[in-house]
């Protein structure tokens, strides 16, 4: 057997991450079981146990293979438990501790604006002509964290096609539920709720730009976004706006949460782009949740080859 010292730096700091990982768990279980042993009393209901799935989604087909990736997907428990979901809190635990509040059933979507058929749709009818797809994308964070997700989705231009954009349609204008009794986090004003967050007419009708309602195989959890997010996958997270209400197309561009709470360091088109740092941190390098080692942002988050030519003849420093 190898002795402790002989083991590389690099294999100890996953090992630890591993033990700890496992004291987490143990822990975690034995939350859940005091809940269950103390019916009232001091259980503590903000425990961080173990995410939960939500019901499982068959008859899921695979997307594209142009899309695909070889990179072995994170763990679910993984995206599960380290989210950004303002509307809950802004620790990247707080999600998934207190995103139970969410009430997302019954949910509906308003489609509105420049569109020939405007609606508010209950969110079943809005997803019965969608066939769903498996789609193994790869998200980058502004932060500079990263991770591998299967999510299971449809194209959002799919939807928007049904609505019949008009010709004034320039720009998709998304918004997430405000009512503060469900998302606690927005009794507090570190963003001007509801969170919202836009995409050109073209990024929006774009093939690997989709709406999802699970991953994993399974209906979203809440703090992932359920029942409806976006997923722009060649963008930062933040672009990706989670349990969308209303979609808005368009003819002038939309304010978004970020671009207006600090237009210096969050742009409109926010694409994936190493050579730009934003103003507090670079954005060379990421790390992938669950790893230490830190590994190389590529431009469009690997995406360039499918959506480069959407900014062709645009300088990317100045509209980052
Ligand atoms: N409504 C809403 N959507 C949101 C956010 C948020 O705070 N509120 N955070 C964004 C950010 S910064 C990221 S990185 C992704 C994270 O998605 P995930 O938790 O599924 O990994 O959600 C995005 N969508
Ligand atoms: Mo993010």
């Amino acid at each position: 057997m190898r002795k402790w010292e002989d083991i590389p730096a690099s294999e100890i700091t996953d090992l630890a991450l591993f033990l700890r990982r496992r004291e987490f768990l143990r822990s975690a279980a034995a939350g859940a079981a005091g809940l269950l042993a103390s019916a009232c009393g001091s259980a503590d209901p903000a425990v961080a146990a173990a995410p939960a799935r939500g019901e499982p989604i068959t008859g899921v087909r695979p997307g594209p293979a142009a899309f695909g990736t070889d990179e072995p997907p994170n763990r679910f428990a993984d995206a599960a438990s380290y989210n950004n979901f303002y509307e809950f809190g802004t620790d990247k635990s707080d999600p998934a501790k207190y995103a139970h509040s969410l009430r997302t059933k019954p949910w509906s979507v308003a489609i509105e604006g420049e569109v020939a058929k405007p609606g508010v749709v209950p969110l079943e009818t809005l997803l019965a002509p969608h066939p769903l797809e498996e789609r193994v994308y790869r998200l980058r964070c502004v932060e500079a964290w990263s991770m591998v997700v299967p999510w299971i989705g449809f194209p959002l231009g799919d939807l928007l096609a049904r609505f019949e954009p008009t010709s004034k349609a320039k720009y998709v204008a998304f918004e997430t539920l405000h009512d503060p009794e469900q998302m606690p986090g927005q009794r507090r004003r570190v963003l001007d709720w509801p969170y919202r967050e836009a995409l050109r007419m073209d990024e929006a009708m774009h093939p690997l730009t989709i709406l999802a309602v699970g991953m994993y195989g399974h209906v979203l959890p809440n703090q992932n976004g359920a029942p409806l997010r976006l997923v722009v996958p060649w963008k930062y997270g933040f672009k990706s706006i989670k349990s969308i209400v209303r979609i808005r197309l368009r003819e002038t561009q939309p304010p978004t949460s970020w671009n207006a709470s600090a237009p210096r360091e969050y742009g409109f088109l926010s694409n994936v782009n190493p050579e730009v740092d934003h103003p507090r941190w670079s954005q060379k390098k990421e790390r992938r949740l669950g790893e230490f080692r830190r590994r190389p942002t590529l431009p469009f988050n690997g995406y360039a080859e499918h959506v480069a030519g959407l900014y062709a003849g645009i300088d990317l420093r100045k509209h980052f």
